[in-house]
């Protein structure tokens, strides 16, 4: 049994296209807790967060919109998150854009240092999200969380972040699309993506099990960073950024039921749901359907099946 916190975090800064902020009111509707419950878990729905005031804040790329509510809400996560799993419990974050995950990792991060444990991120998209606020030519900073949670520089507005975690504790799975200032940082990172070349030749489980085995050996917490546009747009078309050859139902549902056999996972978001854009609530019934995967669901429980 798992106790689990859900945290409501209505964002829609993150990015240009309104909707993202139904996010959590979608998650509800959809019946995000009581799946969870019936496979025997904890849930507690926290209600949704509310943006703090806002400060100034200023960032020498003019492409860069809405600095000041991406960064209260960052504050906001790193709280909410951090007091979560301070509780024992595993924090769920009901996005919202993906700019959620700079606080909502900074607050996992936060938590595990005070710990001594190290932090890794199972990071789930079709993009790689590695520009930094000056490198970023859309100006989204939904673009933007793992280059914060490496470390990069270009976050000045945002709090430090409290321990940055190392490029090879980061694993970018799903990823199809990826900028040219992006790419170049990566690899100077030394952050190789699983890219969809790499899934389409070695499987969805090899490159996983090879992360989780990581994890494990190095007694780590793991993040999981969960976008919907991970998933191919035929069967998940509320996103505002719908990219092709994303991976089916069965890939992601193999990625989930993995993830809960590793019993590894200790927080998790949901991001990206557009639920102005879905047809008629499938994009947000799938999503609860992965997570009740990841928190244990299956079709047959096999007592004998490898990890
Ligand atoms: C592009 C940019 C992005 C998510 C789109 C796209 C970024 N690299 N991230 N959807 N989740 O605008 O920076
Ligand atoms: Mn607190
Ligand atoms: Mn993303
Ligand atoms: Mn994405």
């Amino acid at each position: 049994m798992t106790r689990c916190t859900l945290i409501g975090a209505p964002i829609d800064s993150g990015q240009r296209r309104p909707g993202c902020l139904m996010g959590p009111a979608a998650y509800r509707v959809a019946g995000l807790a009581q799946a969870i419950s019936d496979l025997g878990h904890a849930v507690e729905d926290r209600g949704d967060l509310a943006l703090p005031a806002l400060r100034p804040a200023r960032c020498p790329n003019a492409a860069v919109h809405s600095l000041p509510e991406t960064v209260g809400w960052t504050e906001a996560l790193i709280d909410s998150v951090d007091d979560a799993l301070s509780e024992g419990t595993l924090p769920i974050v009901m996005g919202g854009d993906h700019s959620l995950a700079l606080g909502s990792v900074a607050g996992a991060a936060g938590f595990a240092a005070r710990k001594g444990r190290p932090l890794f991120v199972l990071w789930l998209d079709a993009h790689s999200d590695f520009h930094t606020p000056l490198t970023t030519t859309s100006g989204n900073l939904h673009g933007t969380p793992v280059a914060y949670i490496t470390g990069r520089g270009g976050f000045d507005a945002f709090p430090p972040f409290p321990a940055p975690v190392p490029a090879d504790r980061v694993c970018l799975y799903g990823i199809r699309s990826v900028d040219p200032a992006e790419h170049a940082a990566l690899i100077d990172h030394q952050l190789i993506p699983v890219d969809m070349r790499t899934l389409d030749e070695e499987g969805i489980v090899a490159p996983l099990r090879r992360f989780l085995a990581r994890v494990r050996a190095a007694g780590g917490m793991l993040h999981v960073s969960l976008d919907v546009d991970f998933l191919d747009p035929a069967i998940a078309p509320a996103v505002g950024t719908t990219v092709p050859g994303g991976t089916t139902f069965r890939e992601a549902h193999l990625v989930m039921e993995m993830l809960h056999e590793s019993g590894l996972v200790t927080s998790l978001d949901l991001v990206e749901l557009n639920p102005f854009l879905d047809d008629r609530g499938m994009t947000a019934r799938l999503m609860v359907d992965l997570v009740a995967s990841l928190m244990g669901r299956k079709v047959f429980d096999r007592p004998t099946r490898s990890k």
